[in-house]
C-alpha cells in the first residue's frame, strides 16, 4: 500500500528514534485516511518524551525504594495547642474576599462500585440518595450564602466521563449554582504500552490505547483548559482541592484555609488534611517527613516495619492518613507546572489493557496484566513546597469515602458515617439520639448542606427533642 503523503520519512524516523518502530510499520500498512487519524493522535504527544518514558518505566524500570530519612510528619493536632479561632477568622476573610475556589478531581469511574457512570453521579446521601455532585454543589451554594461571595468550582473530568458529567449538570441546572462559576475540564491522557516490548498499544487499528494521566494531571489540565487563568482573573489565590468520592469533605473550611495561608509554619503553597489512621494497613497515603520534606508515602510504598512502628504509648508512629484534601495556592500551581518533571514523577501500574494486535489483526482481551499505565499524583508536589503543613481533622467529620460496593470505604459504610456525623451535630444541640448497645446510631439521619455545613448552623433551626429508634429523617 502506497504510504500516505502525510507519513513522511521524518515521521517514520521519529517513531523509530523513539523506539516506536512497530507503530511505524503499522502506520505504513494503513490507507491514507486511517493513517491520518492515527497520526493526529500521535501528534498530541511529545514522541521523544514518550520514548524516554517507555524506556524508563518499561523493561529497565527500577522501582524507587522508599529511601532516605523517613520520619512521621508534624501535624497541627485536633486537640489544639494552636489558635483555631484566629486562623478561622482569617480564612473566612479569604473566602469573603473571593480569594478561594473549589476543585474536585472526578476523572475516575464508579467501576469499583459496579456503577458505570461518572462517580459524581452516584446516589450517595443516606436518606434521599442525592448524588455526590449535588452534595458538593449544595455545600458550595451554602458557603456562598454564608460568606456572601461567589465561589468558583473547577471539576476535572476524564475522557471517560466528560460528556456524561457535563450533561448531568445541565440536566440538573447546575444544582442552583451559577453556570459561569462551574468550570469543567478534561484531564490529559497517557499512551498505555506493552510491558514487555514497549510498543504503544492500540485499542483499534487507528486509535492509541490511552489512560487518564492521574489526579496529578490536575495542574496541567487546570492551566491548559484556561481555568487557572479564569479563576486568577476573578481574584482567586487559593484552591480547595478534594476528591469526588468523599461526601464529607469540608470543601470550604476557613480554619484550614487560614492556617494554610497565614501560619508562620506554612509557606502558603500547599497544605493538607489528615485523619488518624484506623489501622497500620489502612489504604491511605501517609504523611511523612522524607529528608526533611513533608511528603505523602502511598500505603503501597511505606515499608511494613514503618507502617507498624508504634510510639511508647502504643499508638502508631506513622498515623497521619491522607484523605486527599489540600489547599493549593494558584502561584504554587504555576511553580509546579514550571518544574513538573521534578515535582510530579510518573507512577507505574501494570494492568490488563485490551488491545488491537497488528500481527493477527484481532482484538485481544488479555488474561494477565500486559500493559504499563503511567499516572501522576497530585500530592507529589508537596515535596517542592518550602514549608507544607498538615492539619488533623476528625474522621467522622471529614472522611466518608465511597469507593467499593461493600465492605471498607463502601456506600454502606459511608451512609453509616453520614448518620453518625448528623447524630453528633444534633446531640451537641441537646437532641436525644437512639443508639444501640454498641453505640451505633439507631436511625438514618440526613442533614442537607443547605440546612447546615456544621452544628453551628443548626442553632436557629427548629429541631426535635428526640429521634425515635429506627427513624429515617431529613433536615
Ligand atoms: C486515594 C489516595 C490515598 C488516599 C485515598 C483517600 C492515591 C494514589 N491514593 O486512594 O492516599 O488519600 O485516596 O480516599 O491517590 N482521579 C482522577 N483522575 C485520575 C485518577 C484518579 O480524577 O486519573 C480521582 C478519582 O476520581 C478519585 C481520586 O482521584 O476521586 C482518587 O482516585 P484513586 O482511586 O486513584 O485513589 P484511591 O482512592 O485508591
Amino acid at each position: 500500500m502506497a504510504q500516505s503523503a502525510r507519513i513522511t520519512q521524518e515521521t517514520i524516523e521519529k517513531l523509530e528514534s523513539s523506539g516506536l518502530s512497530a507503530l511505524a510499520v503499522h502506520l505504513g500498512s494503513l490507507d491514507d485516511r486511517s493513517a491520518h487519524a492515527l497520526l493526529e493522535q500521535l501528534e498530541l504527544f511529545d514522541l521523544d518524551e514518550i520514548g524516554l518514558l517507555v524506556d524508563r518505566y518499561g523493561n529497565n524500570y527500577v522501582p524507587p525504594s522508599a529511601s532516605g530519612d523517613i520520619k512521621p510528619a508534624d501535624c497541627f493536632a485536633l486537640d489544639g495547642g494552636w489558635d483555631r479561632e484566629t486562623y478561622g477568622t482569617k480564612g473566612a476573610d479569604l473566602v469573603k474576599g473571593g480569594k478561594v475556589a473549589c476543585f474536585v478531581v472526578a476523572g475516575g469511574q464508579g467501576s469499583r462500585l459496579g456503577y458505570e457512570g461518572p462517580k459524581g453521579c452516584y446516589p450517595t446521601s443516606c436518606v434521599r440518595g442525592k448524588p455526590l455532585f449535588q452534595l458538593f454543589a449544595e455545600s458550595i451554594r451554602a458557603s456562598e450564602l454564608k460568606y456572601g461571595t461567589s465561589i468558583p468550582w473547577m471539576i476535572m473530568t476524564s475522557p471517560l466521563n466528560h460528556d456524561a458529567t457535563r450533561a448531568f449538570f445541565d440536566e440538573h441546572d447546575h444544582f442552583g449554582l451559577d453556570p459561569k462559576h462551574v468550570l469543567f475540564f478534561n484531564q490529559g491522557v497517557m499512551p498505555s504500552f506493552d510491558k514487555d516490548t514497549g510498543d504503544l498499544l492500540l485499542s483499534n487499528p487507528t486509535t492509541l490505547a490511552t489512560n487518564p494521566d492521574g489526579h496529578g494531571g490536575a495542574y496541567k489540565a487546570m492551566a491548559d483548559s484556561g481555568a487557572l487563568d479564569t479563576i486568577q482573573a476573578m481574584g482567586v489565590e487559593h484552591v480547595s482541592y478534594f476528591q469526588v468520592d468523599n461526601p464529607h469533605a469540608k470543601i470550604i473550611d476557613p480554619t484550614f484555609l487560614g492556617l494554610h495561608a497565614f501560619a508562620p509554619e506554612s509557606s502558603g503553597q500547599m497544605s493538607s488534611k489528615m485523619v488518624a489512621k484506623a489501622s497500620w494497613d489502612e489504604k491511605v497515603g501517609v504523611f511523612c517527613k522524607v529528608n526533611g520534606r513533608t511528603s505523602v508515602v502511598e500505603y503501597s510504598d511505606l515499608p511494613e516495619a514503618l507502617a507498624k512502628q508504634t510510639n511508647t504509648d502504643g499508638s502508631l508512629s506513622f498515623n497521619a492518613g491522607s484523605i486527599a484534601i489540600h489547599a493549593i495556592s494558584t502561584r504554587f500551581i504555576r511553580d509546579v507546572l514550571a518544574d513538573s518533571d521534578t515535582a510530579l514523577p510518573y507512577h507505574r501500574a501494570v494492568k490488563k489493557v485490551p488491545y488491537f494486535d497488528t500481527g493477527s489483526g484481532s482484538l485481544i482481551d488479555p488474561i494477565e496484566p500486559n500493559a504499563i499505565k503511567l499516572e501522576r499524583f497530585v500530592f507529589d508536589a508537596l515535596r517542592v513546597a518550602d514549608r507544607s503543613i498538615v492539619m488533623e481533622t476528625d474522621r467522622v467529620e471529614e472522611f466518608a469515602p465511597v469507593k467499593n460496593a461493600t465492605g471498607t470505604d463502601s456506600i454502606e459504610s459511608s451512609k453509616r458515617i453520614q448518620s453518625e456525623r448528623a447524630a453528633r451535630w444534633l446531640e451537641s444541640l441537646g437532641v436525644s439520639i437512639p443508639r444501640d448497645a454498641a453505640g451505633t446510631v439507631d436511625a438514618t439521619i440526613e442533614i442537607s448542606p443547605l440546612t447546615a455545613l456544621g452544628p453551628e448552623d443548626l442553632k436557629d433551626t427548629d429541631l426535635p427533642d428526640s429521634i425515635e429508634p429506627g427513624a429515617s429523617i431529613v433536615l
